[in-house]
């Protein structure tokens, strides 16, 4: 009985310890984006800006490795991430990438569809909240908007 108790707290330490873990700044990223993308380069800049370790790999298939993500041909962003098990789709804030890694929802990934004006790695000036969705729902449910 003690040792099952031990195991327990083991359990708990180890779980409570897990989102400091996510938060840890050697978090690597694999950025998918097509060739020409510059935006796309921007924003692994930024990832790697916020602590992330990222490798760049162009291809030519990246509307095919959305759709097979589960990722509705309106709600697609311009490059893909995989990070941590999760797929992160455009030009989605390092603030709900964090947030993904430490809730660990049963979701696919997030993605902010298009190539919004202001978001991390673009020019412009946000003109307005983003909405990031979430990948892998039945229907598009709202992950976050920010
Ligand atoms: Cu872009």
């Amino acid at each position: 009985m003690r040792r099952l108790l031990s195991l327990v707290l083991a359990t708990l330490l180890i779980s409570a310890a897990f989102p400091a873990f996510a938060k840890d700044h050697s978090v690597e990223a694999t950025l998918f984006k097509n060739p020409q993308c510059g935006c796309c380069e921007n924003y692994a800049t930024y990832l790697r800006e916020n602590g992330f370790t990222v490798v760049v790999k162009p291809t030519h298939e990246l509307a095919q490795m959305s759709r097979m993500a589960g990722i509705p041909e309106e709600f697609q962003g311009c490059h893909i991430s995989m990070i941590d098990g999760y797929v992160v789709s455009g030009h989605v804030p390092v603030a709900s990438i964090l947030r993904l890694l430490n809730d660990q929802p049963k979701i696919v990934g997030i993605t902010l569809p298009g190539m919004p004006q202001g978001s991390p790695g673009m020019s412009g000036i946000k003109s307005g909240p983003f909405t990031i969705f979430e990948i892998g729902s039945p229907s598009p449910q709202v992950y976050e908007i920010d």
